[in-house]
Formats: C-alpha cells, sequence, structure tokens
C-alpha cells in the first residue's frame, strides 16, 4: 500500500504538470522566488531541480559560513517569506538556512510545484519560440544511460540555472541567437559585488521568444560580474521575471 500510494500520488502530480504556464530550471533564490511570485497569481508552475535539495547556492552563504547579506532594495521581500534579518552597517544579515527553507515553503505555499532529481537536458521549440523543456531523471545522466526523455510543455520557460546557464547554452547550441549584443551568451566576469547586484535585476529579461533568465544565470548570459554571498539581487530579480511573466499571461 505505502508503494502504490507514493507511485500514484507522484505520478498524478507529474502528470498535472505535463502542461503548465511557467516551467523553471533550477531552484536556487531566484527559482524559487519566481516560482512563488506566478503561482499566487494563479498561474500553472512546475520547477524542476537536478540535485536531490532544492536552494542552489544559497544553504552555504559564504564560504559555509550560514549566512547571507541582504542590501535595502530587497528587504521587503524577507519580509514577504517571513525572513529574520538584523542590520548592521546600513547591510542586512539572514540565516541561509533558514532562507532557503522559507523561499521553499512559500512557493509550495503558492501552488508552485517542485520536482527534485530531475534535469532540464534541451527545450521544445515550435515557430512562437520556446514551448516547454525536456526532462529527465538526474541520475540517468549521472549513470549516462542512453534513455530518452520526456517533455513539459509551458507557454514561458525561465532559465534560473545559476552560473552554468544552462538552457541559455542549449537555446545558443541548438536554437538559435539570443537577445544580447553578441547573439551569444556574453559569459560572466570576476566579481564586483556594487555593480553586478543591480545588473542582475536589469539583465533579467526574456533572451529568446518565450524564454526568460533570472539570477546569477542573468548575468552569465550578459556579461556581467559575479556577486558572492549577497543576495538581494538574486531574490529581485526573482520578483522582476515574475513580474515580466504575470503581463504576459
Ligand atoms: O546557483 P543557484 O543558487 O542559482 P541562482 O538562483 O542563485 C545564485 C546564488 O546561489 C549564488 C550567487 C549569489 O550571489 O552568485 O551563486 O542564480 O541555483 C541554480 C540551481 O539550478 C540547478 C542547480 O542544481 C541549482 O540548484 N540546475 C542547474 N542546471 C540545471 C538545474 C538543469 N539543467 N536542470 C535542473 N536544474
Amino acid at each position: 500500500m505505502i508503494s502504490r500510494l507514493i507511485v500514484k500520488n507522484a505520478v498524478d502530480d507529474f502528470l498535472a504538470s505535463l502542461e503548465v504556464d511557467v516551467a523553471i530550471a533550477g531552484s536556487g533564490p531566484s527559482g524559487l522566488v519566481a516560482a512563488k511570485y506566478i503561482a499566487e497569481n494563479n498561474a500553472s508552475v512546475a520547477l524542476f531541480e537536478r540535485k536531490l535539495s532544492v536552494g542552489g547556492g544559497m544553504w552555504g552563504g559564504g564560504m559555509m559560513f550560514p549566512k547571507i547579506v541582504v542590501q535595502e532594495d530587497a528587504i521587503s521581500i524577507l519580509e514577504e517569506f517571513r525572513i529574520d534579518y538584523t542590520e548592521e552597517e546600513g547591510m542586512f544579515v539572514a540565516n541561509s538556512i533558514e532562507s532557503v527553507a522559507k523561499l521553499t515553503a512559500k512557493a509550495i505555499d503558492s501552488g508552485a510545484k517542485i520536482f527534485n532529481c530531475i534535469s532540464v537536458e534541451d527545450v521544445i521549440i515550435r515557430e512562437s519560440g520556446i514551448s516547454g523543456f525536456v526532462v529527465n531523471w538526474s541520475s540517468v545522466e549521472l549513470a549516462g544511460l542512453h534513455v530518452d526523455p520526456l517533455a513539459v510543455r509551458s507557454r514561458f520557460c525561465v532559465d534560473a540555472t545559476g552560473h552554468p546557464a544552462e538552457v541559455c547554452h542549449i537555446v545558443q547550441r541548438k536554437v538559435g541567437k539570443l537577445q544580447t549584443t553578441s547573439g551569444e551568451i556574453e559569459g560572466e566576469g570576476s566579481m564586483w559585488a556594487e555593480k553586478s547586484e543591480s545588473l542582475v535585476v536589469d539583465n533579467t529579461r526574456e533572451i529568446y521568444p518565450n524564454l526568460y533568465v533570472t539570477g546569477m544565470a542573468a548575468n552569465a548570459v550578459f556579461g556581467s560580474p559575479r556577486m558572492g554571498p549577497i543576495f538581494g539581487g538574486m531574490l529581485l530579480s526573482g520578483k522582476k521575471v515574475a513580474e515580466l511573466i504575470i503581463d504576459r499571461l
């Protein structure tokens, strides 16, 4: 009975997410924030995460000290997610573990479906643009097994895969030019926190018809610097991508 309940309920969730309004690749801070804000607008959201755990690079804070720094612009997001913080020297400090837990809980409470251990390995392409993700078990990818993937249709897709900008790389390689100056991925620059925190919000946009990029992937695609364990830009970027997509839904 236990096995039947697990398989049946997991398959029901997966079936219900085979056609969604928005599919997100990656459950770091930007992907989780995007999922929450999109789902609470009554849109269906499926978020696919390669790893067993959600949260991406947020758990480890800075060099595994479990603290993150957030600037004032993003404090309203910490408050909306009920993440505690302290103020010091004009900056705000939160616990990285609490942050991941609460971002995840709010995304789920808003109705987003999170699928862990599933990797996005390709996109679906139609005349109108990107129309969904091609997904497979991460274990298949890790074992190098020759197993065909499945497809998830969506009106909009989001690359929230962090530094590697994996979905954008796939689109550049297989589909066509991206909406960057060179038409290609410009590549992430070296650390410059003050600059990159605002650039990550500017870089959050549609990168190919129906494909948006958020979080560190946005800076990687547009050639902007990395920023280290300051996370306000990631949160603001996730919120911005949600607003851009909600406008079109
Ligand atoms: O890297 P990650 O946390 O992305 P983010 O939301 O945040 C970046 C910060 O954590 C940090 C930073 C802050 O200053 O620079 O790095 O931009 O999370 C990305 C998630 O995407 C998953 C990956 O396992 C991670 O959890 N991921 C990557 N590629 C795929 C994927 C894929 N092809 N399919 C599914 N998940």
